[in-house]
Parts: structure tokens; C-alpha cells; sequence
């Protein structure tokens, strides 16, 4: 049996002075069993825990560690940066390294401009788009989060494509009236939200590979209409790839839509570990951006040159070995291809998707094409799923409406293991 006895110890510790004992809601696991171990140390393709329980790790910071825990080439980049000084709050030739090669590889990027999370990305590319086309209403999808900035924290009305009110106390109706939501997958809603806005639409902002109401990979058919009723309407296209950018492919949807947004936003792996986010667009566009034009924007550490180190050497190994995307997916699919049979074999309904080394999966029999799906699914069946397999030593999303992940450190003898893992688990499921 897995010990636990010290995690629990440090999270009643934590819970007396971290409120809910994590700094990030989804940590605490409260959607799954048991108490969140607290981890001590990674290793290429694993966490231990405080208890010294070993598990397979396809959270992976929730996506930055495409290489895994300790990638020799990231950590000696990170440590020759933290000899020259932590931070400057000045210029550093670093950033403009890394800014080159999002410039290179994101088409619609010619210029970016480096924060310090997913939300402070999203929050800056709206206001962004709002400056730019001098309107206030934008268009989110329910079931995709673009992080916790107000004028995003809204939940869909009862019939689809309304107005938007808080998702969250402390959030004042004022800053989401503005906020409107559409239907992930249906074009109509997205329509009627056009209609229903008052002064003209600024932006739809979407993850074209939804990673956070599990894996939901929007229709390309979807894709292509949202982009033709923003050039009919004027209205700024934004995709949010901070999770699938560098984890569907080397440039996230771009390898897997004809489609092209007019700014994206980033983060995650672009960080390679450390705290990074970053937008870009057009030239045009960004030069409505101070210091260059009047919508401002600013951060103490954006483009802190030792998160800037640990981005430049995760994206110039990406760049080494244009097969590891082609790797990456075969291992995610031959796990999810695992996890079907073995639920099959256990009667138990479940469907999995893969986009490049993202991988997530449903204990439902239908196919997910939207939150209202995926609230659907078998949320309480997830819970025991999960618990079983931290037993087993695996390490899983801590929620259904996340997506796992694959690493280069993830060995076929790990893909292995988690596969036999889950036919013990699904059997026990099937008995219980
Ligand atoms: P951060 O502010 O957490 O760095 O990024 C916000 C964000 C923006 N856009 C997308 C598509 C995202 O997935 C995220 C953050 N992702 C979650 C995981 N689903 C972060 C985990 C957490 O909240 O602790």
C-alpha cells in the first residue's frame, strides 16, 4: 500500500496557512480521493513524494516539462543564467533569443511580448484586441479556461450564447457584462452571441485543442467558420495555445488547421518549467502596445532572463528533433489505446483522444464534443479511476476536465506499466 502518513501531516500543515493548503485550487485534490502528495523531487519521467512513493508523472506542471523532470540541457541552462544575476527588470539579449524563435515558428507572430503566466497572457491579448478594434464585447466557449483574470471568470446562461455572469464571488457583474458565451463546436451559438452584442464584437478567444475541459479538439469545419465570421464582423481571432502550443506539435494547432488566429497566446513549455506566458500578433497589431502605442501593459519579471534561459533551451531542443512530435504521439496513443481495451475487457464505456503528446480520456460512450458533454461523462467513475491508479504508482490529471501529457522521459517500459496498472484498475472498478 502507498504510505501517505506524511503528505497528510504536511497538508494539515500547509491548510493552516496556505488557504486550502495548495496555491493553485486544482492541487488540493478536492474532484478526486485522498490527500495531494507532496512532492519532494522529479527525475526524468517521475515524482517521488515526501512519503518516498514513486509514481509515472503525466501531469508534468500541467504541461511545461515536455522533456521531463531534470533535462540536463534546461537545468545547466537555468544554472549558467542564475551566475549572471536573477533578474534585471532591463533588457537581456535572452528574450530577444526566445522571441525569435516564437516569431519563427507561430506564423501570424511577428512580434510577442513575454508575461508571466497563461492569464496574464489572455488578460493582456483581450485588452489588446479591445484597444485595437475600440469595441468591449468578446466571445469565450464554455469549458475552456484562459485563466482566472475577471472578464473571464463567467459561466454560460441557461440557453446558450448569453451574456456571461460570474463564475465567482468577488467577481463584479460589471466586468463580465461584456463577456459572452458561446457553445465549444456550434457555430450557430457563436452567431446568435454576434447578434446579441450590442457595440460590435472585439475578439473570440478559444482554444482551437481544448485541454481543460479534458481533451476537446474543436471541429476544423468549427475553426474555419469562426474565422470567417471574424473577417465578416471585423473581430480579432485570438487562440489561447498556452497548453497546446509545443505539445499538439512544435507550433500547436498550427500543424493541425489550415486556420490562423490573429494573435495567439503562450505559456507552459515556453517556460520549461519556470513561470513564463507570452501573446503575439502582427506587427500592426502589437504596435498599438506600449510603449509603442497607448495600450498598456507591463509585468516586474516579464522576460526574466533565467525563465527566458530555461524557454530558449526547451524550444532549440525541440527544434533539434522534428521526429520527437511524431514519438510523443505514438506513445500517447498506444497508452490510450491500452486504457479503451482495458476498459472494454471491464465493461466499462470509456473514449480517449490524443493531439501530438496531449492525451485525455472519458468514461462515457459518446464521443465529447463540448462541456455540456464532458459534465456528462462519469465524473465519480474518474475519481475511483484515479485513486486506483495513484495506488499503482501513477500519477494522473487530479481532475476529469484535464488533459494528461507525454514527455520524451516517458519510456515504453513507463507506458507499460501504466497500462497494466489500468486493467487491475478497471477490474477492480468493475468489481466494486
Ligand atoms: P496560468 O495563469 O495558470 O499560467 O495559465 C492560465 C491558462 C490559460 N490558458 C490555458 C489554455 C490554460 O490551460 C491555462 C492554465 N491551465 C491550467 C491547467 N488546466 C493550469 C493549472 C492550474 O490552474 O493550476
Amino acid at each position: 500500500m502507498r504510505r501517505v502518513e506524511k503528505s497528510e501531516e504536511a497538508f494539515q500543515k500547509a491548510f493552516s496557512v496556505i488557504s486550502g493548503g495548495v496555491n493553485s485550487p486544482v492541487r488540493a485534490f478536492s474532484s478526486v480521493k485522498g490527500t495531494p502528495p507532496f512532492i519532494e523531487r522529479g527525475e526524468g519521467g517521475y515524482i517521488f513524494d515526501i512519503d518516498g512513493n514513486r509514481y509515472i508523472d503525466y501531469v508534468q506542471s500541467w504541461g511545461p516539462l515536455i522533456f521531463g523532470h531534470r533535462n540536463s540541457t534546461i537545468e545547466s541552462s537555468v544554472i549558467d543564467a542564475v551566475k549572471r544575476g536573477l533578474s534585471f527588470g532591463a533588457p537581456t539579449l535572452v528574450e530577444t533569443q526566445l522571441a525569435e524563435l516564437i516569431v519563427d515558428i507561430f506564423e501570424p507572430i511577428e512580434k510577442v511580448r513575454f508575461v508571466s503566466s497563461g492569464t496574464e497572457a489572455t488578460m493582456s491579448a483581450i485588452r489588446l484586441a479591445r484597444g485595437y478594434t475600440h469595441r468591449d464585447d468578446f466571445i469565450k466557449f464554455e469549458g475552456c479556461y484562459h485563466g482566472h483574470s475577471d472578464s473571464l471568470l463567467v459561466k454560460g446562461g441557461s440557453g446558450m450564447a448569453t451574456f456571461g455572469s460570474p463564475s465567482s464571488p468577488g467577481v463584479p457583474a460589471d466586468l463580465t457584462k461584456h463577456t459572452l458565451v458561446a457553445e465549444y463546436n456550434s457555430i450557430e451559438s457563436v452567431e446568435r452571441c454576434f447578434k446579441e452584442s450590442r457595440d460590435g464584437v472585439a475578439c473570440i478567444i478559444v482554444e482551437p485543442i481544448a485541454g481543460n475541459m479534458g481533451l476537446v479538439p474543436a471541429d476544423d469545419k468549427f475553426l474555419i467558420e469562426l474565422r470567417e465570421l471574424c473577417n465578416e464582423n471585423g473581430t480579432l481571432l485570438i487562440f489561447d495555445e498556452v497548453m497546446s502550443g509545443f505539445r499538439a506539435s512544435l507550433s500547436g494547432s498550427q500543424e493541425l488547421t489550415s486556420v490562423r488566429a490573429d494573435i495567439i497566446t503562450l505559456g507552459k513549455v515556453i517556460g520549461g518549467g519556470m513561470p513564463v506566458g507570452a501573446f503575439g500578433a502582427s506587427r500592426e497589431i502589437m504596435s498599438h502596445l506600449s510603449p509603442e502605442g497607448e495600450i498598456y501593459q507591463a509585468g516586474t519579471l516579464s522576460g526574466n532572463p533565467i525563465a527566458m534561459s530555461a524557454g530558449v533551451a526547451t524550444v532549440e531542443q525541440l527544434l533539434k528533433d522534428r521526429d520527437i512530435y511524431r514519438d510523443l504521439e505514438v506513445k500517447a496513443k498506444r497508452l490510450m489505446r491500452g486504457f479503451r481495451d482495458g476498459a472494454e475487457e471491464a465493461g466499462i464505456d470509456m473514449v480517449t483522444d490524443v493531439r501530438g503528446s496531449m492525451f485525455g480520456f472519458f468514461f462515457s460512450k459518446d464521443r465529447v464534443k463540448s462541456f455540456k458533454d464532458a459534465s456528462n461523462s462519469d465524473t465519480e467513475l474518474f475519481a475511483k479511476f484515479h485513486s486506483n491508479m495513484l495506488d499503482r504508482g501513477i500519477y494522473l490529471a487530479c481532475s476529469a476536465y484535464e488533459t494528461g501529457f507525454i514527455s520524451t522521459a516517458t519510456t515504453d517500459e513507463m507506458i507499460d506499466e501504466t497500462i497494466r496498472a489500468s486493467k487491475d484498475s478497471f477490474y477492480e472498478l468493475s468489481k466494486s
